[in-house]
């Protein structure tokens, strides 16, 4: 079944494995799916490999997750020949890194880019994967992996006039391949999550204004970045087995852990702990400090107040302090983005909080923005307003599965997926961070997509050790592991908090919890579990 030729009676190529994505999980999966000596296309909608780190160019984007977590670790040549340069790293050298390990590991020549998918349809009788793209490509599959990523497809406002508007506008994650000379515009910003921050405090001291439309504010964490230095390398590159291990018991795939019991802290307590964590900087604050900081409660309402506090210090306006504090909901409620100079870009002159909760954005006109009855002229508009998480560019594809099917009707009311990997009635769809995966909302994805995918593989590998041709979720399995996911949302922040980890930034999108809460670890031991118990939940056939 290596058999890559093309068919006389069709133009499609045949693999044995399809999968869409050239980001870490395509790549990985395209290694690793090698080593079991499948042929595989990749299809990437981008121009070269990187993923969300192809697409998302825009100034100031930088990881999140520290460097030394968030890399491939399947390869030692790799671990032990790069060099990230700080802490966290930056778009660019993101890239390089994407650039480095596809040539390192020989991946590009089975990648086809520019090769945005436009159908997928399975094909009952021959049960295989038909797959279109853009330019009219077709290559066909028993296997098709989906690797899109979790945060792909771009939300923009339903906001009428842009068309009319006579300067520039950008989506965060669709910037040009080209210097974009903000220096001295007069810009507007829409959107206030991790992105826009990041834009806000890189271009606050280079634009001439910056107007930034907030929908709702965000609680933020210090990131302190800072440059690595050879002492930094000497101990990775001596210590990587132990941080890979760390890595990988981690729940949220970081190479810290979270911890319970913060209840049954005093309030000083509490506090000590709060102010070492806050200072060590990254997100151990959030998803390295309690379990209890995510639920409604005591613990929650400290941390809540914890970052307003930090907040305020650092804001001297009282106005824009008021505006750019949040009141409306509790800290973890929503991904908490890392600031690296934000609060001191807001204390600027230059920049202006515009609250769109009490000035609705109204219309783009040929000058700008109106808000609130309020003309904005601007130069550059930027949507630093997220994406429609997780599903949006997994239906992009248009899956039609078993009996015509479509992926999108049958997730009209809420995405399901059968241990966030496989839907009924879409046979060999295998979803990498698909709906309810431990994904970017919570975990450092690499880690948390790689264990998804080493479960994947073994799926592939046992059909084929057990003479079988297909996979699929059962209804049952999938409404079980819907019913799981629902019920870890009870009694946390998320569940009243609008956020895209609960589908609610787009508009008519089912409200439904995109991610899964208990962490990866909780989800590893499912996966397993399931595989051990005779794939519980799945029929194979
Ligand atoms: P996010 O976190 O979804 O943030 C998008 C921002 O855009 C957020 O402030 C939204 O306000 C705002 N937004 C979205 N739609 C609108 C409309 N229609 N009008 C005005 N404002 C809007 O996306 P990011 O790109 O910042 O980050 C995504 C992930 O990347 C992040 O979680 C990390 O994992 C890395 P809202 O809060 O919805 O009211």
């Amino acid at each position: 079944m290596t058999d890559t030729e093309k068919q006389p009676d069709d133009h499609s190529e045949k693999f044995d494995a399809i999968v869409v994505g050239a980001g870490f999980s395509g790549l990985y999966l395209l290694h690793r799916l090698r080593e079991m000596g499948l042929s595989v296309r990749v299809l990437e909608a981008g121009g070269s490999v990187g993923g969300t780190w192809y697409w998302n160019r825009y100034p100031g984007a930088r990881c999140d997750s520290a460097s030394h977590v968030y890399q491939f670790w399947f390869s030692k040549d790799v671990l032990e020949e790069w060099r990230w340069t700080e802490r966290f790293s930056t778009q660019p050298q993101m890239l390089e890194y994407f650039e480095y390990v596809a040539d390192k590991c020989d991946l590009k020549r089975d990648i086809r880019f520019n090769a945005q998918v436009t159908q997928a349809r399975f094909d009952e009788q021959g049960e295989r994967w038909h797959i279109e793209t853009r330019d009219g490509y077709c290559c066909t599959a028993p296997i098709f992996v989906s690797a899109v990523g979790s945060l792909t497809e771009p939300n923009v406002p339903d906001v009428p006039g842009l068309e009319t508007f006579a300067g520039e506008h950008y989506h965060t994650s669709r910037w040009p391949h080209r210097d974009v000379d903000l220096a001295g515009k007069r810009v507007g910003l829409i959107g206030t999550g991790a992105t826009g921050i990041q834009v806000i405090q890189s271009s606050a001291s280079t634009v001439g204004e910056l107007v930034v439309f907030q929908r709702t504010p965000n609680y933020v964490v210090s990131m302190r970045n800072r440059e690595l230095e050879q002492d930094d390398w000497d101990w990775l590159h001596n210590n990587h087995a132990e941080l890979e291990e760390r890595v990988m018991n981690s729940p949220y795939g970081m190479d810290y852990f979270i911890r319970e019991g913060a209840d049954q802290l005093s309030d000083e307590e509490l506090e000590q702990e709060m102010e070492a964590l806050w200072q060590k900087g990254s997100m151990e604050f959030w998803n390295g400090s309690f379990v209890e900081a995510f639920q409604n409660g005591r613990v929650n309402d400290k941390f809540t107040e914890f970052v307003r506090r930090k907040m305020r210090e650092k804001i001297h306006d009282p106005e824009k302090a008021f505006k750019a504090i949040p009141s409306d909901h509790s800290f973890s409620g929503k991904r908490v983005p890392l600031e690296n100079g934000y609060l001191d870009a807001l204390n600027r002159d230059n920049v202006k909080i515009v609250d769109i909760k009490a000035e609705p954005l109204e219309r783009f006109t040929q000058k700008g923005i109106e808000a609130g009855g309020t003309e904005y002229p601007l130069d550059v508009i930027i949507f630093a307003t997220g994406f429609d998480a997780v599903t949006g560019a997994v239906l992009a594809m248009n899956i039609s599965g078993r009996d015509g099917r479509r992926l999108e009707d049958e997730w009209r009311d809420g995405a399901a997926a059968h241990l966030a990997t496989m839907s009924a009635g879409f046979p060999n769809l295998f979803m990498v961070s698909g709906p309810s995966a431990p994904s970017a909302a919570f975990c450092n994805v690499p880690a948390c997509a790689f264990d998804q995918i080493d479960w994947i593989l073994h799926c592939i590998k046992s059909l084929r050790i057990d003479g079988l041709s297909t996979m699929e979720a059962t209804e049952s399995g999938q409404e079980a592991w819907v019913a799981h996911v629902e019920e870890s949302l009870t009694g946390t922040v998320l569940a009243d908090t609008n956020s895209w980890y609960m589908g609610s930034n787009v508009p008519g999108k089912a409200r439904r919890l995109l991610t899964y809460l208990p962490g990866r670890l909780q989800f590893r031991e499912k996966l397993w579990g399931a595989a051990e118990n005779d794939f519980e939940g799945f029929d194979r056939h």
